[in-house]
């Protein structure tokens, strides 16, 4: 294993698959499928080429290079971070024992359980965005949008590859059905709820990187603790790659509400949609949204599912080596929420059980960073409006909290207030076909849509005028 990837196999890689000719053989008969996926579940915008960053090494250094590709030829390979010989399992009953580089009989089947439905989410995030290309605010944007779109296609390559080498059978059919689920399917979705929703506008999208993707970071961070090594460097490298994602969804959403404080001022008005616009109000209702259906994807906040997984070893907490207790927590205590009486009341549970809550707890403080920056905006600006998280209860169907109504000030109400309520809350059938309505292509270089305001700077150093994307 080398930092190098060598591009000039079939399936760029790094981990010396010509060694290993039947896994090679294997992956090789899957590549044509991913193609056909791609074609058929990928962006469906036509066009000629598109300035990609692809991974060049997996080093800390120049790991990436820049140049315009054509979709289909992006180089989708197999990529994991360097392996450290010495290195012991951080936590759980396996603490202090080497790594495995095989996967233990025991823990087989929660070990599949936990790849699949990672690999699940990738290409139902790529499904999901099939048809935005068609109104890209700009081409800046849109090559944005692609990166984005060919990246989680390589997570999908990742875990597809970890699914080959070592779950046998199993995995190989776990691997053709991760192409023959799709998102929103009646008969076939994709496993988690959120990557069953819509993204029919750039709005959702730009929520979606932020509180979604972000959601994959922090559930990549606890792999990448995992004991077995294969999966921990696996995601080390997606983890990379998950940084330009997160960084479309902050400046996305930076630039909306920039855009709009700049309409809100230059108008002296709170409804800016006469001059095309997107609402504070507005913004606030799909960014609740956004961020409750993310919420969802921690699972629930008392599960043995996370308690199982942490004890064999399998998936950590979230920067595991900076905790400062035993890396067991067979004794520990915590607290949960639970909703009794109506009320919101919190309730000792085992630590163990208690995880899912422990890494919600770290996206949640995450994702107050973002707030802050566009209240920042906003108060630049000269505005008193401010955005806000709603409650973690709010708008929940996983958890402690699905089946109560919650409101936005995590105050536990009645089904007649929530019905009252809900249009204020979350995005109004309204709400969805304004900003469809906003949502015209804007393809000629150096133009920007009405509703967002340019990027401070384009990518690699490029002009934000630079031909980005080559449209056919
Ligand atoms: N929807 O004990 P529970 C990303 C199921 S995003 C539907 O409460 P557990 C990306 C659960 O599977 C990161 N079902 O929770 C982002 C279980 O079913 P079984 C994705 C749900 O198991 C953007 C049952 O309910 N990676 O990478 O402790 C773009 C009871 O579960 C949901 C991962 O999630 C839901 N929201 O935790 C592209 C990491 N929530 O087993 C990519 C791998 C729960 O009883 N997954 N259920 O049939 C896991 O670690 C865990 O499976 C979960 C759930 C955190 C998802
Ligand atoms: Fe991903
Ligand atoms: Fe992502």
């Amino acid at each position: 294993m080398t930092a190098t990837i060598d591009y000039t196999e079939r399936i760029p890689n790094n981990v010396d698959l010509a060694s290993d000719r039947r896994l090679q053989r294997a992956l090789e008969a899957w590549q044509p499928r991913f193609l056909q996926w791609w074609q058929d579940m990928g962006p469906a915008l036509p066009t000629r080429d598109v300035y990609l960053r692809t991974a060049v090494s997996v080093g800390h250094e120049g790991w990436a290079h820049f140049g315009h590709v054509p979709l289909p030829d992006y180089r989708w390979g197999i990529f994991l971070a360097e392996r450290d010989s010495d290195r012991v399992a951080a936590f759980g009953a396996h603490k202090g024992e080497p790594v495995w580089q095989a996967v233990p009989g025991e823990h087989r089947a929660d070990l599949q359980r936990l790849i699949v439905v990672q690999g699940d989410t990738e290409p139902a995030s790529v499904e999901q965005q099939r048809h935005l290309g068609s109104t890209a605010p700009s081409l800046y944007d849109l090559r944005n949008l692609f990166q984005v779109n060919v990246e989680e296609g390589r997570h999908l390559w990742a875990m597809v590859y970890l699914l080959h080498a070592h779950f046998a059978r199993a995995g190989r059919e776990e691997a053709e059905a991760l192409l023959e689920r799709s998102s929103g399917s009646q008969d076939a979705p994709r496993i988690l709820g959120a990557f069953n929703e819509p993204t029919p506008d750039w709005l959702s999208f730009f929520m979606f990187t932020y509180f979604t993707d972000r959601d994959g970071k922090y559930q990549l961070g606890t792999l990448r603790e995992s004991a077995f090594d294969p999966l921990s460097r696996t995601c080390e490298f997606m983890l990379k790659e998950e940084a330009h994602h997160m960084f479309v969804g902050t400046t996305g959403i930076d630039r909306v509400v920039r855009r709009t404080a700049q309409l809100m001022v230059e108008n002296d008005a709170e409804d800016i949609r006469e001059w095309g616009g997107i609402p504070l109000d507005m913004v606030q209702r799909y960014l609740n949204f956004h961020y409750s259906v993310s919420l969802d994807l921690f699972g629930s906040e008392m599960s043995t599912n996370v308690a199982n997984y942490y004890t064999a070893g399998l998936k950590g907490r979230w920067r595991e080596e900076q905790r400062g207790d035993d890396h067991i927590l067979a004794d520990a205590v915590s607290t949960v929420e639970v909703v009794a009486d109506d009320q919101i009341v919190e309730v000792e549970a085992p630590a163990l059980v208690a995880l899912n809550q422990d890494l919600r707890d770290e996206y949640v403080a995450d994702c107050r960073n973002g707030l802050n920056r566009w209240n920042r905006i906003l108060e630049e600006a000269g505005i008193d409006i401010r955005l806000a998280l709603p409650h973690h209860g709010f708008n929940r169907r996983v958890g402690a909290f699905a089946g109560h109504h919650i409101s936005p000030s995590g105050k536990v109400i009645g089904a007649e207030e929530w019905e009252r309520s809900a249009p204020g809350w979350l995005p109004t059938e309204e709400d969805r076909a304004y900003v469809a309505s906003l949502m015209q292509p804007v393809l000629e270089p150096g133009r920007i849509a009405s509703w967002i305001a340019p990027p401070t700077k384009g990518i690699n150093g490029q002009p934000f005028e630079y031909e980005y994307v080559h449209l056919a």
